[in-house]
């Protein structure tokens, strides 16, 4: 078995850490395997409230692997279709930071936008280059982009193929953060406890409503919403979370898990 994620635990976070760091953690097929296989997992374990993903200091992904690309004809790209896997780690019921440190281009980009949200180190570098290789995004970068930061700076980006420093992707809203350099993981971590010391359930379906902004009109949107809340008045989370506030004490959503707790 490859060994080209690297995961940890921290009580109920879990950091995964992409690991091909001389090719810049280029994203071959292998590499997208391992990573589903185990965000699946991560995702069905309820001792996990949340994952961080991240790469080197030099690149979170430089991109989808271009040596695994390069002699692929059309025939193979539908065939196999290619980068669909991809749709699986984007579709894993787990709360996803992805924690930015050096490049995130082309299909880097893309994963970054597939997570939940991303604190971003201040030498962080966005961008979708595919237009210099002959080719387009092809993990749904046209898609997500477009929806995050608007269609005048998502066409900039793709046609002209230029990277944009952090603090532009910052103001773009590409990015819900940017910390220094040294403090990306450490702050994407604590972000993901405070996640994970939350309602699995409420955590879940504030997820889903949050992501139906993107394919409902507004009036549906705020009905699908409201469905989910009320359905929350079924869970004993929300008794003890409401009844924690009125006795002025914290809300305990968790049973201790020593695994978890020992860092297993
Ligand atoms: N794929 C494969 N290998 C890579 C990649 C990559 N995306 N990026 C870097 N590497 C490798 C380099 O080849 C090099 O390997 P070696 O040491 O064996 O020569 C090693 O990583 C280090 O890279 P550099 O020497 O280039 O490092 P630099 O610091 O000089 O440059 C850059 C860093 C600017 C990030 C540069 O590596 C670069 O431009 N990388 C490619 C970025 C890119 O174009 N990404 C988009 C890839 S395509 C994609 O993601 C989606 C395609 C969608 C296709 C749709 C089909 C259906």
């Amino acid at each position: 078995m490859p060994n080209l994620i690297e995961i940890t635990r921290e009580g109920r976070v879990a950091l995964v850490r992409l690991n091909r760091p001389a090719q810049l953690n280029a994203l071959n097929l292998a590499l997208a395997e391992e990573l589903v296989a185990a965000t699946e997992a991560l995702a069905a374990d309820r001792s996990v409230g949340a994952m961080v993903l991240t790469g080197s200091d030099k690149a979170f992904a430089a991109g989808a692997d271009i040596a695994e690309m390069a002699d692929k004809s059309a025939e193979d790209m539908v065939e196999r279709d290619f980068f669909a896997i991809w749709d699986r780690f984007a579709a894993a019921r787990i709360p996803k930071i992805a924690a930015v440190n050096g490049y995130a281009l082309g299909g880097g980009c893309e994963v970054v936008m597939m997570c939940d949200f991303a604190i971003a180190g201040e030498g962080a570098r966005f961008g979708q280059p595919e237009v210099r290789l002959g080719v387009i995004a092809g993990m749904g970068g046209t898609q997500r982009m477009t929806r995050l930061i608007g269609r005048s700076l998502a066409m900039d980006l793709h046609l002209t193929g230029r990277t944009m420093r952090a603090d532009e992707a910052l103001r773009a809203g590409l990015v819900a953060r940017v910390v220094p350099d040294a403090e990306v993981v450490s702050t994407a971590m604590a972000a993901a406890a405070e996640i994970a010391a939350h309602s699995r359930a409420a955590v879940r379906l504030a997820r889903e409503a949050v992501a139906k902004a993107e394919e409902l009109p507004l009036g549906e949107g705020v009905r699908y919403e409201r469905a989910l809340f009320h359905r929350l008045f079924g869970t004993k989370d929300q008794r003890e979370g409401m009844a924690a506030f009125l006795e002025k004490r914290p809300a305990r959503f968790h049973e201790p898990d020593e695994a978890a707790e020992r860092g297993a």
